[in-house]
């Protein structure tokens, strides 16, 4: 059934700003990662991730729950949420991806089996959702807050757009198209709805559903959905991003990933209507985001309660939470936030949240998930796993993360390189090939690169514009100390503008640019209004924020010490966790006498010593510290990513 598609002219990946679209920058057409580190994760997500969807979308009872919509089983709905559907529409989002990457028949059977079952069980108007269908509920649409409609139908949307662009299949943008009608015959200031969804999801959908097919009456509903927010239609709450509408807002709130999802879809508006309000909102809102609500390794969210973005600065450790969706979801608003201005900063958060809060995400092994991904697990702990544990678990009872991890890898190539009419900029570095058009004159570029082990990153040119200079833009990431850069083996000068390092000239094919990236690793403290981890630092090294792990420390966690006046020593290990490079740290234990029943005491100011405040310091093994994306994937354990200095 499937069959390549894609023009050579625009992208076949998600965020495909349209002609009259006001990025300053496009995503490249082309965008293939071939070796390296990413191309390992996402052949982990090929063999192991995607292909077990449908099993485990059987195991949850998802896949029952759309035969039972259809009429092809009987029983009892099965699982406990209205949004079991996005599982399988986010599933289906990622096999698509997989599919424009290779032939695969078997996957394609699985697409093919499961889009007809998504298509049997949709009613004849076009609503398809089947905890209501089921009777769960008081019905369609009388619960907003909470019923997720729109949200599965977005879902269904950005599925149907991939398996379109990746296969120009149209099996299932029908099938989503009809309930794309059956929506915006139901909601807007004149129809029998006024009202948008608790969950956002369904704006950012219908933006490229218009993308995709042309038609404005889809931009104009995702408009007026993103508009509604904030007037309490939905009882005013921060959680449902009802407290205040987008545009007036000053910092993110509520409920994590529905910020996020809703801020994509207000930069994708920007993108394609040239709304300024909404542009400065989201640069307004991701500046605050990234400035006082961010943890080190590019997580988000503070509260397990509600998911919730939580106050400035109130970033916690073991009670991070940090959900994986949260990551995915920022990686999309940084996207379009990068093509939208240009800057650099936007992909700066995207590589620390992929290679930190979004990775850890999955196992190694691509088999085993965290929803929520804390920045400590304490000596002794003792959960086994679950919704919202720190252990690694097979699936979950809201499967939410999984799925969105499949489709972010899967895609994962487009969020690396972009053009405008004068250049190729390279955002991410992966070994590939990445090119697009600069103006009407294709580019492309090849990358070699063994990032985020070595620093060294060569591009060589393949193709430009034979008739004029063009400029090639690499970043330098945020992190890095000093880098040097080379063309034709010439040392060049090499200042960065706003993370840019441009280098302009005309560029013959088989030319070859050496970018040398300062990866020595260091240790990084937060502004002391981070009460959690004041007093203690972080060790990263690159892109990566480490952490120590138990099994590589025995001893436990709690009383480690990290001296900063020490060494920070790095070593390959090719065996380890799928080949990693650890950093050892000196430190020592603290040894607090255990002479007491109650762990607090009275202070007798800054002169005041005794032998409980005054811990004895043990000269230990120096800490042994992973990369963060790695842990949880030998024995359960203790981990900490803050380590105190004293
Ligand atoms: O509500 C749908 C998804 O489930 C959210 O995006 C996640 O935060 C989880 O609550
Ligand atoms: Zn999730």
């Amino acid at each position: 059934m499937s069959h390549s598609n894609p023009s050579p002219h625009v992208p076949a990946g998600p965020v495909r700003p349209g002609p009259g679209a006001r990025t300053v920058l496009r995503p490249a057409v082309t965008a293939d990662i071939r070796g390296g580190f990413w191309r390992d994760r996402r052949e982990v997500n090929a063999r192991v991730g995607i292909p077990q969807g449908p099993e485990l979308l059987e195991s949850a009872g998802n896949l029952h729950d759309l035969r039972l919509a259809a009429g092809k089983a009987e029983g009892e709905f099965r699982g406990d949420y209205p949004f079991m559907d996005s599982d399988v529409h986010k599933w289906l989002e990622a096999a698509s991806w997989q599919l424009g990457h290779a032939h695969d028949p078997a996957l394609a059977a699985d697409v093919e089996r499961i889009t007809a079952l998504v298509a049997a069980a949709q009613q004849p108007d076009g609503y398809l959702n089947t905890w209501f269908q089921a009777g769960k509920g008081a019905g369609r649409y009388t619960d907003l807050r909470w019923g997720h409609e729109l949200y599965c139908a977005g879902h269904l949307i950005q599925a149907a757009v991939a398996h379109h662009r990746s296969t120009g299949d149209k099996a299932l943008l029908e099938v989503a198209v009809r309930f794309a009608d059956q929506i915006d015959a139901t909601f807007g200031p004149d129809k029998p709805i006024d009202g948008f969804d608790g969950h956002p999801e369904v704006e950012t959908a219908l933006v490229e559903l218009y993308r995709e097919t042309g038609e404005r009456r889809y931009l104009d509903l995702a408009a007026y959905f993103v508009d509604r927010h904030g007037h309490g239609l939905l009882g005013g709450e921060a959680y449902c991003q009802d407290r205040v509408p987008l545009r007036e807002q000053e910092n993110v709130e509520g409920h994590a990933v529905r910020q996020l999802y809703l801020l994509a879809a207000a930069a994708d508006l920007a993108a394609e209507t040239g709304d300024g309000e909404l542009l400065a909102a989201c640069e307004r809102l991701w500046t605050a985001m990234v400035a006082t609500k961010t943890h080190v390794t590019g997580g988000l969210g503070a509260h397990h309660d509600e998911e919730d973005f939580g106050d400035p600065f109130e970033l916690p450790n073991e009670r991070a939470y940090c959900e994986t969706c949260a990551a995915v979801a920022s990686v999309h608003f940084g996207w379009r936030m990068a093509l939208l201005t240009g800057r650099a900063r936007y992909s700066d958060l995207i590589e620390r949240t992929l290679f930190n809060g979004f990775l850890a995400g999955v196992s190694l092994d691509g088999e085993r998930w965290l929803y929520v991904n804390p920045l400590q697990v304490r000596d002794g702990h003792t959960d086994t796993g679950g919704d919202q544990s720190a252990r690694r678990t097979r699936w979950f009872r809201c499967a939410c993360c999984p799925p969105n991890v499949m489709r972010l890898l899967a895609s994962l190539e487009h969020y690396v390189a972009s053009t405008d009419a004068g250049g190729l900029q390279l955002h991410q570095y992966a070994t590939g090939r990445y090119g697009g058009l600069l103006g009407d004159a294709p580019a492309a570029v090849r990358v070699e690169t063994d990032f985020p082990w070595s620093g060294t990153v060569r591009v060589t040119v393949e193709e430009g514009p034979a008739d004029r200079p063009w400029t090639l833009s690499l970043r330098v990431p945020q992190w890095c100390a000093g880098h040097r850069v080379s063309v034709a083996g010439q040392d060049v000068p090499a200042a960065a503008d706003d993370g840019w390092l441009r280098l302009e000239r005309a560029w013959t094919a088989g030319e070859e640019v050496v970018l040398e990236l300062d990866m020595a690793p260091r240790l990084v403290e937060a502004d002391p209004r981070v009460d959690a981890v004041r007093g203690c630092v972080a060790i990263e090294r690159g892109p990566l924020v480490y952490c120590l792990e138990g099994v590589d420390n025995p001893g436990g966690l709690d009383d480690v010490v990290l001296d900063p006046t020490g060494p920070l020593t790095e070593e390959e290990h090719p065996e380890l966790l799928g080949g990693v490079t650890t950093v050892t740290a000196a430190g020592y234990r603290r040894t607090l006498p255990n002479d007491g029943w109650w762990p607090y005491r009275t202070t007798a100011g800054p002169a005041h010593t005794d032998a409980r405040s005054t811990p004895r310091h043990d000269a230990g093994p120096a800490l042994t510290a992973v990369p963060y994306y790695s842990w949880a994937n030998r024995e359960d354990g203790a981990m900490r990513v803050w380590v105190p200095t004293s």
